[in-house]
């Protein structure tokens, strides 16, 4: 067996990550890959711990910079605890966000400086990088009624940023995948969760 690939999915709240995820790593598992499914903020005790701290609605939050910090803790633990042990056995390790999502967020959202949270990650998971970055990418009405459905009016901290937020994300998304074409593909999310998976299995190749 061939040694195992490092995918993200990417992209905004409720575009169907995870749901492509399960559906991903169950076409692998099909073909005798061992594989594992994570997700981020989290993945490891330590970083499901931050990440309660970090989605919490109660209390006054954090700023940008100490958010962009609490990330970068909670991915350094994620990546030496699971990711690289996974990654050394030979698995496919399929991650739910990433380092592009704090890009994304604390770079294109809060306006922090990218070189200065590729620093954070340098130090923190040793600049590790995803084989693939898959950004799955939706109209926000579409977004809002599949939402709408599943949690009834409920966000977390980030998600319930205002709409100029989610855009500034969404272009941020836009613009890692023209500069690092050989990283990252955008997928089109609309249409069925077979639809998409398939889109998703031709662009990675599988
Ligand atoms: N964040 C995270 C940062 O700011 N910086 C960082 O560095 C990181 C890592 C995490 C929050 O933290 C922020 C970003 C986020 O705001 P989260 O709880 O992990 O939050 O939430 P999300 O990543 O946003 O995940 P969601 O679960 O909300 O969305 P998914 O995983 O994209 O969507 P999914 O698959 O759960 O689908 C949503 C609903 O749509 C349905 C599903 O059944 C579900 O009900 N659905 C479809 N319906 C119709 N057609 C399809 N094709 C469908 N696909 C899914």
């Amino acid at each position: 067996m061939s040694a195992g690939r490092f995918i993200a999915l990417e992209g905004g709240e409720g575009v169907g990550k995870s749901t492509q995820i399960r559906l991903l790593a169950d076409a692998l598992r099909a073909r005798g890959h061992q594989v594992i499914t994570t997700r981020e903020p989290g993945g490891t005790p330590g970083a499901e711990a931050l990440r309660a701290m970090l989605l919490d609605t109660s209390g006054a939050g954090w700023g940008p910079r100490a958010e962009a910090l609490l990330f970068a803790a909670a991915r350094a633990d994620h990546v030496a605890r699971l990711i690289r042990p996974a990654l050394d056995r030979g698995d496919w390790v399929l991650t739910d966000r990433y380092i592009d999502s704090t890009r994304a967020y604390q770079g294109g959202g809060s306006g922090l400086h990218d070189s200065d949270l590729m620093a954070l990650h340098r130090i923190g998971s040793e600049g590790l990088l995803p084989d693939h970055t898959v950004i799955l990418e939706l109209e926000p009405c579409v977004v809002a009624e599949r939402l709408a459905v599943r949690d009834r009016g409920q966000s977390d901290r980030i998600g319930g940023r205002d709409a100029s937020y989610h855009a500034r994300v969404a272009a941020a998304f836009r613009v890692f995948a023209g500069e690092d074409p050989a990283r990252f593909v955008m997928i089109d999310a609309s249409g069925t969760p077979e639809t998409v998976h398939a889109r998703v299995m031709e662009a990675l190749g599988i």
